[in-house]
């Protein structure tokens, strides 16, 4: 069943998917509408979800003792076991189900882990790993805001160069972070059994598509939302969606998915914008453009991002009906 927008704002209009509100997030963070994203559209397909979550801005912030923001079943885990937890919990309801101790086995469940970029990119990726490897069928989500928010800003694997962060931070002698943005959604898709996607809340059909696709699909997913910090990045409060939607625009969010190794651009950008344009909207990048060598770091990115771009729609066309497994 394809979801459409109408039908899910009718259905949860006065429901609260997942999250509800009272929760302590910043004012236009972007990581509940990831959350409520995923929530909204298991359950408008029939789904009960039942909800892992990392150590992070989004966990802390919605589970502030004693108080819970959740409406689902929730579990609040470490920083770097969170693939590992929700595993186990699938595991534990297949051995119910085969040992006829449910009380209504019919009952549809889905399975979501969620982290952050430092949960997931960096501390939690021999768990995420290993539990895509054995094969459960859960969906992990890492919200990447491109740094460790909940700690003060500091850099992770999904902080790309230039970017100000406390623990590289950019000023007159120091460039900031030097290495690109860690690339992890083929780390996840040389899994090769798996479905893996990059979505943007700018772009909700296609995020509900992927959703859809990942509940539907008989193994792990994983899927990556870009997911701005207001804070981080410094930008207004109502700017999530607009500065996502350059993300993709510029290409230094592309959104695909892969699976079984076949891969599939969902939105085909006919002209990328600058990667520049990006940049210059967000304050993190200001003391970077102050530097003399600014051109010489963003000309870097544009040709990475420019290249990674052409080789995505290459592996499309190349990958074409030949799945891995
Ligand atoms: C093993 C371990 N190391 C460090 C910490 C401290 N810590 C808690 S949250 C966090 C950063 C989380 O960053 P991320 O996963 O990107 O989520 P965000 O806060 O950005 O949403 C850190 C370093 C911890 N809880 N556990
Ligand atoms: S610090 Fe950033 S990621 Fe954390 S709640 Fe605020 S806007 Fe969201």
């Amino acid at each position: 069943m394809a979801l459409n927008i109408m039908q899910l704002a009718t259905m949860f209009a006065d429901k609260h998917p997942g999250i509800t509100s009272g929760h302590r997030l910043c004012p236009g963070c972007a990581a509940p509408n990831v959350a409520k994203f995923a929530l909204m559209t298991a359950e408008a397909l029939g789904y009960t979800p039942v909800v892992g979550f990392s150590t992070g801005c989004m966990e802390v912030s919605t589970t502030i003792y004693p108080y819970t923001a959740w409406n689902v079943p929730y579990i609040h885990n470490a920083f770097e076991n969170v693939a590992a937890t929700v595993s186990g919990v699938e595991t534990a309801y297949r051995a119910l189900l085969k040992k006829g101790r449910l009380v209504d086995p019919n009952k549809k469940y889905a399975f979501f882990a969620f982290g952050g970029d430092g949960g997931t990119y960096d501390i939690g990726l021999q768990a995420l790993s290993g539990a895509v490897e054995r094969g459960h069928k859960f969906i992990y989500i890492v919200y990447d805001n491109e740094g460790y928010m909940n700690t003060g800003n500091q850099r992770s694997g999904a902080t790309p160069p230039g970017s100000q962060t406390t623990t590289q931070p950019v000023g007159k002698k120091l460039s900031g972070k030097i290495q690109l943005k860690k690339n992890i959604v083929e780390i996840m898709a040389a899994h090769e059994n798996v479905y893996v996607a990059t979505v943007s809340t700018s772009e909700p059909m296609d995020f509900f598509k992927k959703i859809e696709k990942a509940l539907n699909f008989d193994g792990p997913s994983f899927i990556a939302a870009m997911s701005p910090c207001v804070r981080f990045w410094r930008v207004n409060d109502d700017k999530a969606v607009e500065i996502s939607k350059l993300a993709v625009e510029t290409g230094y969010w592309p959104l695909y998915e892969v699976e079984r190794g076949v891969y599939r651009v969902t939105k085909k950008v006919k002209e990328l914008k600058p990667v520049r344009e990006f940049i210059e909207k967000q304050g993190r990048f200001r003391p970077l453009l102050k530097r003399p060598d600014a051109d010489e770091i963003i000309n870097e990115l544009q040709e990475y991002v420019t290249s990674r771009w052409e080789r995505l729609l290459a592996l499309e066309e190349a990958t074409k009906d030949k799945p891995i497994r």
